[in-house]
């Protein structure tokens, strides 16, 4: 909606008029529709969007915002790319879904590209993070039974206090949320939870032999973009290699340039033995996961033991291949962490008796507020919003603050 561009004639202009107004209905209707006919399983900010470009979304009554949660880092590269987009449009023309029953002419090639950007020997495709990181929680199972020689049944995985990989029980079944985990059980089993950024927690957990793997955000992000010690991965990787221990990498929200490097595990070399990656990975035009991992891992799952729908499909890997060319030809992760500087440099100088901190890595950073300040983190985005920039708190008291770019 929103009346621009050239001076309208009045019967242009009582058209334009009535269509503003009709927008303007729907965009309530849009909030009522959804309450009516949808599960409340969200409680958005009264804004109704329809259109994004780059780092701004528009709103029905034609106003834009900056979007400060990226769609909590999926858009990194910015709301609907010209070249995603085109690879999208392009494909779709061609074939969509073939399912994994027969070959096709682009996973093959999507998973030779995406290997060699991220250096490692194989692939397994899926749709959604959750799905990933169910696959790389199965993979560890596996690869714990049939290599580690771990007694059946008993193998576990550690993970962080804090953590977010998602919602499915088994994952849920790992949290510490009880917004995430309330009244879901009864719960998977073979889960141990230790202290988020606590390396010598780490160490003591891995003194049980039958422990598979440790699963863990480079940064955590739900929990409040909360960035560990310096040092902390590449000790906990060091643990877990002297404990034949898989370190899992949970990159769905820290990868694809969002802390300011490729990986938010290359600020410590650190190279998982397991990387977990969605949401950016498609540009936020189409869900794509991926788990990597090298052959000694990734052969444990033989043909018919793991798979979906959907995992691979052709218009995925165009989607993807585009994404990550995007982000390497773009210098997405040299932005980061230069634009990621400014913003906490120049939130720092707020000064504000409302802010307790502001804290991130390249553009992933939140700024806590002070809980008892009189107005809330909810009240604060609101003012945002009205200001023209879109941020969404996590936890009441810290708000993400986490453009495209
Ligand atoms: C929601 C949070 C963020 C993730 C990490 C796996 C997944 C996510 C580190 C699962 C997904 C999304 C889910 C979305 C909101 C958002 C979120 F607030 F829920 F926690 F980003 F912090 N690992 N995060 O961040 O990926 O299955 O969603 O594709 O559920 O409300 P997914």
């Amino acid at each position: 909606m929103g009346v621009s561009g050239t001076k309208k004639t009045p019967a242009k202009q009582s058209a334009a008029k009535q269509a503003a107004g009709t927008k303007q209905v729907s965009a309530e209707s849009a909030i009522e529709l959804e309450s009516k006919f949808g599960a409340h399983n969200y409680a958005p900010l009264p804004v109704i969007l329809e259109r994004g470009e780059g780092v701004f979304v528009w709103d029905t009554s034609g106003k834009r915002y900056y979007d400060f949660l990226a769609s909590y880092s999926a858009v990194n590269q910015g709301h609907c790319h010209p070249k995603i987009i085109e690879a999208l449009v392009q494909q779709a023309r061609k074939l969509t879904l073939t399912s994994r029953a027969f070959y096709n002419d682009s996973l093959g090639e999507f998973e030779k590209f995406i290997t060699g950007y991220f250096g490692y020997e194989k692939v397994l495709p899926m749709n959604t993070g959750a799905e990933g990181v169910e696959t790389a929680m199965k993979l560890a199972r596996k690869w714990a039974y049939e290599k580690k020689k771990i007694p059946e049944n008993q193998a576990k995985i550690i993970v962080c206090a804090g953590n977010f990989h998602g919602r499915t029980i088994s994952i849920v079944s790992a949290s510490t949320d009880p917004e995430s985990s309330g009244n879901y059980g009864p719960f998977t089993p073979g889960f141990v939870v230790i202290p988020y950024n606590d390396a010598g927690a780490l160490a003591n957990a891995l003194s049980d032999p039958t422990v598979a793997a440790f699963l863990v955000e480079p940064v955590q992000g739900e929990a409040g973009v909360v960035v560990p010690d310096e040092g902390y991965l590449s000790r906990c990787f060091e643990l877990c290699k002297k404990e034949n221990v898989l370190f899992i990498a949970d990159e769905i929200q820290t990868g694809i340039g969002r802390t300011g490097k490729r990986l938010a595990c290359d600020h410590e070399q650190v190279r998982p033995d397991l990387l977990i990656l969605g949401k950016a990975l498609s540009g936020g035009v189409y869900p794509v996961s991926a788990v990597l991992a090298d052959d000694e891992i990734m052969l444990c799952i033989k043909p018919g033991q793991h798979g979906s729908t959907y995992g691979g499909n052709p218009l995925a890997c165009r989607v993807a291949i585009a994404a990550l060319t995007v982000a390497k030809e773009e210098g997405l992760a040299e932005n980061s962490e230069r634009m990621g500087q400014l913003l906490r440099r120049e939130l720092g100088q707020l000064k504000s008796k409302r802010i307790s901190c502001v804290r991130g890595k390249g553009l992933f950073n939140a700024i806590v507020t002070v809980p008892d300040s009189g107005i809330t983190a909810w009240d604060i985005c609101l003012a945002l919003a009205a200001n023209g920039l879109l941020a969404k708190p996590t936890h009441n008291d810290i708000i993400r603050f986490a453009p495209p770019r």
